[in-house]
């Protein structure tokens, strides 16, 4: 029975400061959805004695049939401490690694995290994650220390152990936290020193910079978790308990006649009791005394599990819960398990659900505490000046802060998320739940009814009733069927978060899309939006719609409850906006709200299938499903290839799996078929090697002649009317130059598209010397946080290359272009003698070179070749192109140049052909996507599992022991293609005992020449003329070959001439 129903929520949702917006985050496994449940348990939603059982936030079946979560879902809970009532929003959040990107759209709407970890595993790689996804978006976090009851019952540890062990596990915890405070405060000193030199005058004395201070002035005393402050709690959620060393404090404080406040100080850390003196003194660990913390708490605790549990003596029950001064029921008393028996008491004792929420309460932010440096976080991107914005826009800054809900605030709206429910679950579709009244007049009415037809016997008149209302039946009927097919599609609710104003239902609000920009529009006079446009029917540089909030919902876990207005400081569901938002979106009263930064994810989409109906007459619902799903999950690609299939792009097989299963029964709800699964692969060139493949150095006279190295591998190319021509040379770039890159691949987008507008505005320059149009002064110049970041790119890479010799000193002028898609990890270089170009260099003008006009068809070339290379047609990775030189000998009236089309296609081509084969005249290589592998075993299948990740090419990188523990954490490389089922047959090989955490780590070279055949002396010698073994990089290119429909050199048909009927009989 629920104790609080919606009307007290929706009372306290007006009050911003009663309001905590918090998630749980974690490792997988480590009790989130446990814990959840038991807080949920403190509202009546669920009983007591389910909690743990049901794991309720779970609704999805297959969530509850592996075990694990797989959506993040909010809900409401009431809480009352000290008198005061507090509106607790909770998320849970899933902890497997292929759906990450639910924990970032969860973070972003919070304001405090629960960081649970598993005492008996302790900080694992999604801990880790989860603290940095907090950090990132400056959210509190408290933490609980979960599953204390392993290391009683299955650890066997004593209570000494346990708190060595525990704070251990509180110190890895902290280290994380440290490093991610360190990192920060180093990143945040270059903005501020960048700040104060601009402004000197303001503050004289505070000119100067001590860069050595800035890690010891930084005030981060309040970000650790310290048992003394009260943000830690200790936990077995299963069993339904949990304190903090406050909750001790205040049941001994009497008992040891000592005052809480010190009692408190002193409970956690190196203090022990001198029972002589009567004082607590510091050293305990020296003196080898009992800790505190042993002494009251955990000797007690300890006590009660191995009496109940451990020992099962039944006669000492009651007199435990007298010492405790609890009452059991007379059925938990007499209950034949120890274990239930135990968690009743435990329950009653120390409440985890009370505790938790009381730490949230006192100790995690409302809404209104919001700060400014999240604020200015959430409207501008990491590129972007804050100062940047439109005046109209920098004010919304302190709507933000205000978290007010007046009428002449504007509202702000943060949509995370779109999640599908079932139409029929929605509250409207509900049958709703009759009043006594109205039970009390259909009573009556039927009774009437009865009573007539009693009195009037069957007549004719009644007959055609009946007939007319057959009639009726069937018509309605028709219309049912309508209606049930309308019912059967989801229905999407927006995942939102008020950051300001007042959302009623039925009210008109701007649905600013991801890539919305206001000052763009701002400066646009007349500006006006067609307020029928949808989604769909954008342009692509227009970002805005205007739509009607049709419904507006309180979010209870599994269900929703319907609600007319919601204010600032909440997080709500939002209903009947599916035809105007994708994944993300901002809704607002005012077009100067900036759309919100982007979340950023923390695995990176990787596994790819091509999917097709089995019935191909279904393929219009496929490609309808494919659309929902793609809006349903923000991490989800969902791809068009040329060739015509429907590409899927998932996480992981977890997440593939449930994509599938959302396809085939609500998306889509057709049968599929699914191809293996798709593995990218990169291409790239390396230096030649010094050795060959029987590990014999490489020397002139041992290679064969075919392969005369010593010709210059340049490209001299020309265009088909002879007018251009090209010299291009290929060479591989140096591992940290394509780091670089890839690590600056937005600053690299942003450059490139500044330079497109340059281009576009040289050109009109060329037609129209009037140059009025809209402010292009303004497009033209780079903001001063751009700049700055360029340059730091610039002296990076500066520094990059000097380490690198003589050949790549210049390349930081030399940079043309990087791809493909203009940010890629390869780069165009102009080596050329007579051409420049200043892509690093914003201020460009206008030459009057011939060649200038046709230089952004020279670097689609360059885009074009990188994006599919010659192996397979893979991107290619790590590859510069060098240009080293360029003519155009233009003739005009040449009607050569009709013959073969325009110039400007004519230099794409060539260029695009000048780099492929520039890029063959070298050893090209593969490069293999790498999951790294995280995975705690125990010892006794080490060895299963070293098997398993040797069968599949993978390495282990470290491995050690966990402490107090006979299992094994293990740390391994291993090729994303061959990874497919490796979750599920460790599993079974192990019997269940080993379960690894997949992620993409990053892209390696497989040092194997995929063309490769034995050429030189020692390779005759060792491996015979005709080699016949198995190519790894070969198998690789064959099979992506394969799938594109690109020639291979398998043979089909081997020995063709000898007819032979295979007899079945043998
Ligand atoms: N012994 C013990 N087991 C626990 C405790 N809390 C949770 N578990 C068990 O741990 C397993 C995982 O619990 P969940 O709550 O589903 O974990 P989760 O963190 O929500 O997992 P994901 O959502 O998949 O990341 C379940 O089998 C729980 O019964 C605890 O305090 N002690
Ligand atoms: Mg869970």
């Amino acid at each position: 029975m629920r104790l609080v129903d919606s009307t007290k929520l929706l009372e306290l949702q007006h009050e911003p400061t009663k309001i905590r917006n918090i998630c749980i985050v974690a490792h997988v496994d480590h009790g989130k959805t446990t814990l959840a449940d038991s807080l949920i348990s403190s509202n009546g939603i669920i009983s007591q004695r389910m909690s743990g059982k049901l794991r309720y936030m779970d609704s999805r079946p297959d969530e509850q049939e592996r075990g694990i979560t797989m959506k993040s879902s909010s809900i409401s809970l009431y809480h009352a401490v000290e008198g005061q009532e507090y509106l607790v929003n909770l998320i849970d959040s899933p902890g497997h690694i292929d759906f990450s990107s639910e924990v970032s759209t969860a973070v972003r709407l919070c304001d405090g995290a629960i960081v649970v970890v598993d005492v008996v595993e302790g900080v694992c790689p999604q801990t880790r994650l989860a603290l940095k996804q907090a950090y990132s978006e400056n959210i509190k976090a408290v933490l609980v220390l979960n599953k204390i009851d392993r290391l009683i019952l299955e650890m066997k540890m004593t209570a000494l152990d346990a708190y060595l062990h525990m704070t251990q596990v509180l110190e890895q915890v902290n280290a994380v936290t440290g490093e991610l405070f360190a990192s920060e405060v180093l990143e945040n000193e270059e903005t501020l020193i960048d700040k104060q030199e601009q402004k000197p005058q303001e503050k004289e004395e505070n000119s100067y910079y001590d860069w050595t201070s800035a890690l010891e002035d930084a005030d981060d005393s309040n970000l650790y978790f310290s048992p003394e402050q009260g943000n830690v709690v200790f936990a077995s959620a299963i069993d339904g308990w949990g304190f903090t060393t406050h909750t001790f404090a205040k049941l001994f404080s009497d008992k040891l006649g000592v005052r809480e406040e010190i009692l408190r100080k002193v409970l956690w850390g190196d203090f022990y009791l001198n029972a002589k003196a009567k004082r607590f003194m510091k050293g305990a660990q020296e003196k080898a005394k009992k800790p505190l913390f042993v002494q009251v708490v955990l000797d007690n605790l300890w006590n009660v599990y191995e009496t109940i549990a451990l020992r099962n003596e039944k006669d000492k029950v009651p007199v435990i819960c007298e010492k405790l001064g609890i009452k059991l029921t007379t059925r938990d008393l007499r209950h034949t398990d120890s274990r239930i028996q135990l968690q009743s008491l435990m329950m009653q004792w120390l409440p985890l659900s009370n505790t938790v929420l009381n730490m949230v309460c006192t100790k995690l932010p409302s809404p209104k505490e919001i700060l400014a440096e999240k604020v200015e976080k959430l409207m501008c991107s990491r590129i972007r000046d804050f100062e940047s914005y439109h005046p109209d826009t920098m004010k919304l800054k302190h709507d933000f802060l205000a978290c007010d809900s007046s009428d002449e605030r504007p509202l702000i709206v943060f949509i995370s998320k779109m999640f599908s429910v079932d139409k029929s679950s929605l509250p409207e579709n509900k049958p709703k739940m009759l009043t006594a009244e109205e039970m009390a007049i259909r009573r009556e009415r039927a009774r009437q009814l009865r009573e007539e037809s009693k009195q009037t016997n069957v007549n004719l008149e009644t007959e055609k009733k009946q007939k007319e209302d057959n009639e009726n039946d069937l018509e309605k009927c028709a219309e049912d069927e309508k209606e049930k097919e309308d019912k059967d599609q989801p229905a999407f609710i927006a995942f939102a978060r008020i950051f300001s104003g007042k959302l009623k239902k039925g009210a008109k609000v701007y649905v600013l899309g991801p890539k919305h920009d206001p000052s763009k529009v701002l400066n646009v006079k007349d500006f006006n939006i067609d307020p029928d446009k949808k989604l769909k029917d954008l342009q692509s540089d227009e970002h805005i719609t205007y739509a009607e909030v049709k419904s507006l919902y309180i979010l209870m876990g599994r269900e929703l409850e319907d609600i007319d207005e919601a204010v600032a400081g909440n997080i709500i569901g939002i209903g009947g906006l599916e035809d105007h938002i994708l994944k993300t979106a901002t809704l607002s009263s005012t077009i100067a709200c900036p759309a919100f930064s982007e979340i950023q994810y923390a695995a990176v989409p990787i596994l790819r299938v091509a999917l097709e109906p089995t019935y191909p007459s279904q393929l219009p619902q496929l490609v309808k499903g494919l659309k929902l799903l793609n809006q349903s999950d923000s991490c989800v690609q969902v791809l068009l290839q040329e060739t015509g299939e429907h590409v899927l792009v998932t996480a992981g097989e977890v997440h593939l799996q449930r994509c599938l299963e959302d396809l085939k029964n609500i998306y889509a709800k057709i049968p599929i078929s699914v191809s293996e699964p798709i593995v990218p692969f990169r291409e790239t060139i390396v230096e030649p090697p010094k050795v060959d493949m029987a590990n014999e150095e490489i020397d002139a006279q041992n290679v064969n002649k075919v392969n005369d190295s010593d010709q210059d591998p340049v490209v001299n190319i020309q265009t088909n009317n002879k007018q251009s021509r090209i010299k291009i040379r290929a060479r591989p770039l140096p591992r940290e130059i394509t780091d670089l890159l890839e690590r600056s691949s937005d600053l690299l987008k942003a450059i490139s598209q500044h330079i497109k507008s340059l281009q576009n505005t040289c050109k009109q320059d060329i037609i129209d010397k009037a140059v009025e149009k809209l402010n292009i002064n303004d497009k033209n110049q780079l903001s001063e946080r751009m700049l700055k970041l360029i340059e730091a790119f610039k002296s990076e890479l500066n520094s990059i290359c000097s380490k690198h010799g003589p050949d790549w000193k210049d390349i930081v002028n030399q940079i043309w272009s990087v791809g493909p898609r203009n940010c890629g990890p390869n780069v165009l270089l102009n080596q050329t003698s007579d051409y420049t170009t200043r892509y690093l260099y914003h201020e460009k003008e206008f030459q009057e070179d011939p060649r200038f006009e046709y230089e952004g068809s020279f670097v689609n070339g360059f885009q074009l070749a990188s994006l599919a290379g010659p192996l397979c047609e893979e991107p290619m990775m790590g590859v510069a192109f060098c240009v080293e030189e360029w003519s155009l000998d233009k003739n005009e009236g040449d009607d050569v140049s009709n013959t073969f089309g325009p110039l400007s296609g004519q230099i794409m081509s060539a260029v695009k052909e000048g780099c492929r084969r520039a890029f063959q005249l070298q050893p090209q290589r593969l490069v293999a996507a790498m999951y790294s592998c995280d995975i705690v075993v125990d010892q006794k299948v080490l060895g299963k599992l070293y098997a398993e990740l040797g069968r599949r090419g993978g390495r282990v990188v470290g491995s050690d022991l966990q402490s107090g523990s006979s299992s094994f954490r293990v740390r391994a490389m291993m090729p994303v293609a061959e990874s497919f089922k490796f979750a599920i047959e460790l599993r079974t090989h192990t019997s269940g005992l080993a379960a690894p955490q997949l992620m993409f780590s990053h892209w390696e070279v497989i040092d194997i020449d995929p063309f490769w055949t034995p050429r030189t002396e020692e390779e005759y010698l060792h491996w015979g003329e005709k080699w016949d073994g198995v190519n790894r990089a070969k198998a690789y290119m064959d099979s992506v070959r394969a799938r594109k429909g690109l020639a291979t050199d398998k043979q089909l048909v081997q020995h063709a001439e000898k007819q032979r009927t295979l007899s079945k009989k043998k």
